[in-house]
């Protein structure tokens, strides 16, 4: 890869790592009244695909969006103002960090219900297919959803049908706090699962950048020109606490050794650092990058905080009830 293109994708990460950082920062003061499931450390991959993917292609994700929903452009003010509650956020303050969705870029929402995103995502493939455009469908999904019902469903219905859609599976080892060795049988590889019904597969690892790259731009290509199901399972892993601002390495599920050996494969860091090796001359556009990403985040807090909360009277607006 080129060095611009390395640097497209540390600015992608950085910005990422920053808004979640901001996240973790302010959370204590108390304003942000919503849970927050944070993807620190697993940046790589939705970096990459923001380097990849069409404003017009559509994506769907998870209770753990933040990132998938930056990468594919969705505009961070309304992301920061939903997290806060406000009326200007993205959800008009009702969703909070879980329901993430901006239409301008088709990032088509995320949802609380472990699963739920997977088939709204095939539905829209669907919808490009009978309307015969060229978008593809993107599924972000981590491994806990493979074990749901409507994980299979959606699967053979996109194989069966041959719809343009693309799962993205994080594989970050963990279901809240139950590790995939507890939750499926041993030698079990999603992939090879997914791959026995019917739809092409490939796996990567998240942490090297160079080949995810590649094992994505061809799953990508290759939905858009056969119109027809890939699936991806990369190894990632988060470095804070299932849902919360913290840590949780103490609580008995994993241990601090484990975090630390992951750690120490941060995609983001590494890049920099090969970044810096390669070039000597780089190390001040890099400072530079982030001041200006660190610069937008801020803002994006400000604008956040300085927003206003619904009005009692729009309470129920949107909300379908029986
Ligand atoms: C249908 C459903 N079952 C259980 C939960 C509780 N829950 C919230 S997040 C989560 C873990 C999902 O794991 P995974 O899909 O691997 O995503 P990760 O949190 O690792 O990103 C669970 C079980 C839920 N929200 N919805
Ligand atoms: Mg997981």
């Amino acid at each position: 890869m080129k060095d611009s293109s390395l640097i497209n994708l540390f600015q992608q990460m950085y910005r990422i790592r920053s808004v979640e950082e901001g996240i973790v920062h302010r959370y204590p003061e108390g304003k942000m009244r919503c849970p927050v499931h944070l993807s620190i450390g697993q940046e790589s991959i939705p970096a990459i695909f923001s380097q990849i993917i069409q404003s017009t292609d559509f994506a769907v994700s998870t209770h753990r969006g933040h990132a998938h929903y930056l990468a594919k452009g969705g505009n961070l003010n309304a992301m920061i103002a939903e997290i806060y509650g406000k009326s200007t956020g993205c959800s008009k303050g009702k969703g909070g960090s879980m329901h993430l969705i901006d239409l301008n870029v088709n990032f088509m929402g995320t949802s609380a219900i472990v699963g739920n995103s997977i088939p709204i995502g095939v539905g829209l493939a669907l919808s490009a297919q009978l309307n015969g455009t060229s978008q593809i469908s993107c599924v972000f999904l981590g491994d806990g959803a493979t074990e749901e019902g409507v994980f299979y469903e959606s699967i053979n219905f996109a194989a069966v049908r041959g719809l343009p859609v693309l799962f993205i599976c994080e594989n970050n080892l963990y279901s809240v706090y139950s590790p995939l060795s507890i939750r499926q049988p041993k030698g079990r590889v999603i992939a090879e699962m997914v791959e026995a019904m019917g739809v092409e597969v490939a796996i990567g690892d998240g942490h090297n950048i160079k080949s995810s790259f590649d094992i994505l731009q061809n799953a990508v290509d290759k939905v858009r020109s056969t119109g027809t199901p890939f699936f991806l399972e990369f190894s990632t892993y988060r470095w804070r606490e299932h849902c919360g601002h913290g840590f949780d390495n103490d609580i008995g599920y994993r241990t601090h050794e484990e975090f630390l050996e992951w750690q120490a494969k941060d995609p983001l860091n590494n890049l920099e650092r090969h970044l810096q090796d390669s070039n000597i001359n780089i190390a001040s556009s890099l400072e530079a990058i982030k001041s200006e990403i660190d610069l937008e985040v801020r803002k994006a807090f400000d604008f956040a905080d300085r927003s206003p909360f619904p009005s009692q009277s729009e309470a129920l607006d949107g909300v379908y009830a029986l």
